[in-house]
């Protein structure tokens, strides 16, 4: 397994589609992502375009869909949700699909949604992805940052360190692998593990200090920012079923 690290959709190379690829967007959408098929959505279908989003849900059953959108970090008009995590609980989102489309992380997805295995990722489901990727062993596998409208972000690169973090050390442990040396596929992605490595025990201190954690506490998001920072609450891998629409799998699934 060589795992590649890519900092924004912008940086993803017109390669081959990789067997498994994963889009992290930490604050928020891959974090909501996760959170409503936690709490039991049906499924969560991304969108880059607004219009797309309102053309695809006008044709769903009112009482079964939900819209979230946002835009700069603030809630679109005609969508019944933004993008925080935690306006998706069980009573809102259960048995209901969940429209999305966001600034940066759905665009992400539709870049990546040709490889074989698309996967979300955040650091509330980290160890369920973790899981699934030792359980699946796919041959190569891009991380892929939302980043900001094509720039770095803190949170992601983060998330994908703590990922490739984890993964190191249970292959060193089972000893059917050397670490990280043995499934490093760039620098950025050894950067990355140094980057968890000295943030691991203050993630939230990270949140703050990242420049969309800076614009989410100009919005007041203080509690999504908590929630985000959270580590391996949610046993769940959000996986795409379809283009666009993911479903909740398990991580020995
Ligand atoms: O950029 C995105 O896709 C969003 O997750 C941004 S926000 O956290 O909802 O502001």
């Amino acid at each position: 397994m060589k795992l590649y690290l890519f900092h924004t959709p912008e940086q993803v190379p017109d390669a081959p589609a990789p067997d498994c690829a994963i889009a992290v967007d930490v604050l928020r959408a891959t974090t909501t992502i996760a959170t409503a098929l936690h709490n039991g959505a049906e499924a969560v279908q991304a969108f880059s375009s607004v219009d797309q989003l309102m053309q695809v849900s006008d044709a769903w059953p009112a009482e079964q869909r939900i819209r979230a959108g946002e835009r700069g970090g603030s809630k679109l008009e005609g969508c019944d949700l933004g993008n925080s995590p935690l306006d998706c609980t069980a009573e809102y989102v259960g048995g209901k699909r969940l429209f999305i489309t966001t600034t940066n992380g759905t665009r992400c997805l539709e870049r990546i949604q040709s490889a074989v295995t698309v996967l979300t990722a955040a650091l509330v489901n980290r160890r369920a992805v973790v899981q699934h990727l030792l359980h699946t062993r796919p041959e190569t596998v891009w991380i892929v940052g939302s980043g900001w409208e094509g720039t770095y972000s803190l949170e992601d690169t983060v998330c994908g360190g703590a990922i490739a973090y984890s993964i190191a050390n249970q292959l060193r442990e089972s000893s059917d692998a050397h670490g990280l040396g043995a499934i490093a596929g760039n620098d950025e992605l050894v950067a990355a593990v140094s980057l968890y490595e000295q943030w691991r025990d203050r993630l939230l201190d990270l949140m703050y200090l990242a420049s969309h954690g800076k614009r989410l506490v100009r919005l007041e998001c203080f509690d999504d920012l908590k929630f985000c920072a959270q580590t391996d609450t949610l046993d769940l891998v959000p996986i795409q079923k379809e283009p666009g629409v993911l479903v909740k799998s398990y991580s020995n699934a």
